[in-house]
């Protein structure tokens, strides 16, 4: 990876680690567990690729680092939240995030369950409190808090929570609905995190030919993310248990590698990273993202 990519997103990385780091101080009082769970659960890892979009894009477009930050720090606040419940033993049950314990698994599963509500709810405090912007409008603040409330509910990552829990053991899941499923489960965040980066430099019309490029340049980065991360699944499980996903006859897993095998995803996952950065032409500033996508195309975990 090229080092000028590399010490720009450090750069994104600290910047967003100090800030979440001076959000999430633990008041003393009577209800003290959940702001430790909540701390738990957004600090001590991970990769931030969300606020980074957020930067990024804003910094390209010329917005102000500070407001995309307090963007970009609320939608983690947000991807946070969803980790922690989707650990939940009523969800995925895992015992492990990010190398470390599961929230749950370090405080009580109702104080982890409040933890991740808690962190919804700080996200839209951290978007709305009396603090100023520093160039952002009002009419800027009140579109990014349209775009994050949607892409987080019904419609969007939690729809495509409860298309994959409908999903769980069917054999007959299309690659279609799949897709679907995807765009809606992490799709919906990694595109409004890469668009809150045009709202936080002023370019609300949705029709603006740059807006429209941003759009397809996060659909196709945030598909492209899941089927890496499908591929990275059954590395791990591989490393771990010998035999790919899937092969496993009492459960049935749907994924991008197990609906298409691993070399059509592995191709899939090319040309959509090619479609991406393609969607970024004629566009000024924009060696960040394309490296971006490398990197995320590259990643190992
Ligand atoms: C339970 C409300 C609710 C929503 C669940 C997005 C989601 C919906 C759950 C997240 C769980 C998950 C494993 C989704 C697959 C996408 C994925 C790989 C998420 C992890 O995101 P990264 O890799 O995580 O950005 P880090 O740790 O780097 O922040």
């Amino acid at each position: 990876m090229n080092m000028e990519f590399l010490s720009q997103y450090k750069l994104y990385l600290d910047a967003i680690n100090d800030a979440l780091e001076k959000e999430f101080s633990v008041p003393d009082l009577a209800q003290k567990q959940v702001f430790e769970a909540m701390r738990y659960g957004v600090l001590g890892g991970g990769k931030r690729i969300r606020p980074v979009l957020t930067m990024a894009v804003s910094d390209m477009l010329g917005g102000s680092r500070a407001d995309a930050l307090r963007v970009g720090c609320a939608v983690e606040c947000i991807h946070s939240y969803s980790l922690i419940h989707d650990d939940l033993p009523c969800m995925d049950d895992d015992d492990l995030r990010r190398g470390r314990p599961t929230c749950h698994k370090v405080f009580p599963e109702n104080i982890a369950l409040l933890a991740g509500d808690g962190l919804l709810n700080r996200a839209f405090e951290l978007l709305s409190d009396k603090r100023p912007y520093e160039r952002m409008r009002a009419d800027a603040v009140l579109a990014v808090i349209r775009a994050v409330s949607g892409a987080s509910g019904a419609y969007g990552m939690i729809g495509g929570q409860v298309i994959d829990l409908s999903c769980e053991n069917r054999t007959d899941v299309t690659l279609p609905l799949l897709q679907e499923l995807h765009a809606k489960k992490t799709g919906a965040l990694i595109r409004v995190s890469a668009l809150c980066g045009c709202l936080c430099a002023g370019i609300l019309d949705e029709t603006d030919k740059k807006y429209q490029k941003i759009l397809q340049f996060s659909a196709k980065l945030g598909l492209a993310f899941q089927i890496k991360d499908d591929i990275l699944d059954v590395i791990g499980k591989e490393d771990v248990i010998g035999k790919p996903v899937g092969s496993d006859a009492k459960s049935h897993k749907n994924t991008f590698v197990t609906l298409m095998g691993q070399e059509a995803a592995e191709k899939e996952l090319q040309r959509l990273t090619e479609e991406a950065k393609a969607a970024l032409s004629g566009m000024e500033d924009t060696a960040f993202l394309l490296s971006f996508a490398e990197y995320l195309l590259n990643r190992e975990y």
